[in-house]
């Protein structure tokens, strides 16, 4: 296992020499943000971000995300080219020494939450969702009614996408799904790179937008599609363990002994209710899940590819991009690191 932290860019609060401080990681996650969604990602640019990370003595692990476009998700005429530019930007990955790459296959809407600072009984905070105040956000003005919601669409641009998806239907992007990842994951094949779709999040629909990367019997279905280790999965474990019918130890155990773990994101969650949650801190007894148990199911597998400890809370006063401070998802990282250890 590599331990990896996910760094912003330059733009990031938090420099890569803070990073490095953190004595178990060894590994950085990011991205180009100055690319526009759709175009290839140009070798130049992926090889000074890696030559940047090694400077500050950090690999770099993981590409999180390159974005699909929504034309490639809604099977427009123009996912062809965006397909073929998608496959150049992977190929540009291997030739920059870059061997995991994660990404989504969400319409319109990434992670989304209904309170960006839900107050924990310890004065921290993190971030919450609730499904009733989701259900009754204020979308009349486009992507602004949203909390923390970064890319942003106007009223028109959004009722656009809402309607096309209805008319979609979750088996229209499954199929537009499998027209991706069978030209995509042939190419990451190639090029030694180990692609991790990360699931839904959160494992339900919202909004009337279909969400088809939600539960077992999807991943089943993802694997498939095209059996390969290159088409594999981000075990995001406080994704999909906001759904309390996913039982991640299980579902840990049996993709990371399929080899089909490209890429992990450990985190907790609480769940308060069906439908509705709190992120907390990574260890086990802070929220619902068997953090353990579920490095237990990788080390016994033998998983050997990147992980990183996922959103944190914003502890001791710190100010910044919620979910993507560096105190808690430093505890975070010793937890997960010692966690390990103590298996070896
Ligand atoms: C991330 C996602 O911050 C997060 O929750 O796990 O935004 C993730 O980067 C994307 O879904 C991956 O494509
Ligand atoms: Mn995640």
């Amino acid at each position: 296992m590599i331990l990896t932290f996910r760094w912003y860019g330059n733009n990031d609060l938090i420099k890569l020499d803070y990073i490095r401080q953190i004595p178990v990681v060894k590994g950085i996650v990011s991205a180009l943000y100055d690319v526009a969604v759709g175009e290839v990602w140009p070798y130049e640019k992926l090889m000074s971000l890696r030559n940047e990370t090694k400077a500050n003595g950090l690999e770099l692990s993981v590409i999180e995300s390159i974005p699909v476009h929504e034309d490639i998700k809604l099977g427009k005429p123009s996912a062809k080219i965006l397909i073929e530019n998608y496959c150049e930007s992977i190929r540009n990955m291997g030739r920059a020494g870059i061997h995991t790459l994660c990404y989504n296959f969400m319409p319109v809407f990434d992670w989304t939450r209904s309170n960006m600072a839900f107050q924990l009984e310890d004065g921290s905070n993190a971030l919450s969702y609730d499904n009733s105040e989701i259900l009754s956000a204020d979308l009349s003005d486009g992507t602004k009614g949203l909390p923390g919601w970064s890319t942003s669409y106007n009223k028109k641009e959004l009722k656009f996408l809402l309607d096309a998806y209805k008319e979609l239907s979750p088996e229209g992007l499954w199929e537009n799904f499998a027209v991706f990842i069978k030209k995509t994951a042939p190419v990451a094949e190639e090029f030694g790179i180990k692609m991790g779709i990360h699931p839904d999040d959160p494992p339900w629909p919202i909004f009337g937008l279909p969400r088809i990367m939600t539960d077992e019997a999807a991943l089943d279905r993802l694997i498939g599609v095209y059996d390969s280790p290159s088409n594999g999965l981000t075990l995001c474990t406080g994704s999909l363990g906001a759904s309390s019918g996913n039982d991640m130890v299980k579902l840990t155990e049996k993709y990371a002994g399929m080899d089909r773990i490209s890429f992990a994101h450990v985190r907790n969650i609480r769940i308060t209710n069906t439908g509705q949650f709190n992120e907390t801190a990574h260890n086990t007894g802070s929220g619902s899940l068997d953090i353990l148990g579920i490095m237990k199911a990788l080390k016994k597998a033998g998983f050997s590819g990147p992980l990183r400890p996922d959103h944190g809370r914003m502890i001791w006063g710190e100010q910044g991009k919620p979910g993507y401070g560096l105190y808690d998802r430093a505890l975070g990282a010793m937890y997960l690191a010692g966690i390990w250890e103590g298996l070896e």
